[in-house]
């Protein structure tokens, strides 16, 4: 069985939520990403030297890692579908919002998160982190007011990939009370069994 290396509330949920949309049976394997370690202690570096979550290991002992990669793979194993159409203009959309969600809101909340743990990241940066976060959001509140998901009128596996990362808002205390469109986004998420599911 296909082995997900996971750790839940991270962006390695939103792999989970596709395979199981796509109807994929996984194996979990939590990992402990503060120490990069396996529930036995061992190093989860030998599995990935990337030491972070998600990595995918195939039946054949070979690791994909990077959420879109990984879930570009799953959706592979069905062919055409409508959780990560593989085609066209669906397919493209995916790697826009995947790309956009892992380099413009992904990775601008690890400041807040390195500031949640204590560790000093500077007024400026904080300052600077904020900035780019609101105008990053701003971008996807004006596309969700007109419809409910990323892609349109159906839920892809880019929208679970924002779902994780915007429930990072509440952990780090990053205010997006002026972005009705993405809370109410956050609910509708919310409310779907996979989703449920896999959070709970
Ligand atoms: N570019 C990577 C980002 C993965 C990532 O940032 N994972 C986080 C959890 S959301 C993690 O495991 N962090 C621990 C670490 O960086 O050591 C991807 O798309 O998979």
């Amino acid at each position: 069985m296909l082995k997900l290396y996971y750790a839940k509330g991270t962006c390695s949920s939103a792999v989970y939520m596709t395979a199981k949309s796509l109807d994929i049976e996984l194996e979990l394997v939590q990992v402990n990403i503060v120490k990069a370690e396996l529930e036995d202690g061992s190093d989860y570096k030998k599995i990935t030297a990337k030491g972070y979550v998600p990595a995918l290991q195939l039946e054949n002992g070979e690791v994909i890692t990077e959420v879109v990669a990984i879930c570009a793979y799953l959706a592979s194993l069905k062919g055409d579908n409508a959780v990560f159409p593989l085609f066209g203009k669906g397919m493209i959309d995916q790697l826009e919002w995947f790309n956009y969600i892992g380099t413009e809101i992904h990775k601008n909340y690890m400041p807040l998160f390195f500031k949640l743990f204590g560790m000093e990241t500077g007024e400026n940066w904080d300052s600077f982190t904020l900035k780019q976060l609101n105008k990053r959001y701003e971008l996807i509140e004006k596309k969700l007011a007109n419809q409910p998901y990323l892609t349109g009128e159906t839920v892809t596996s880019t929208d679970f990939y924002l779902l994780m990362t915007t429930l990072w808002a509440v952990k780090t205390g990053y205010d997006l009370s002026t972005c009705p469109n993405v809370l109410a986004f956050k609910e509708r998420m919310m409310q779907l069994p996979v989703v449920q599911q896999v959070l709970a």
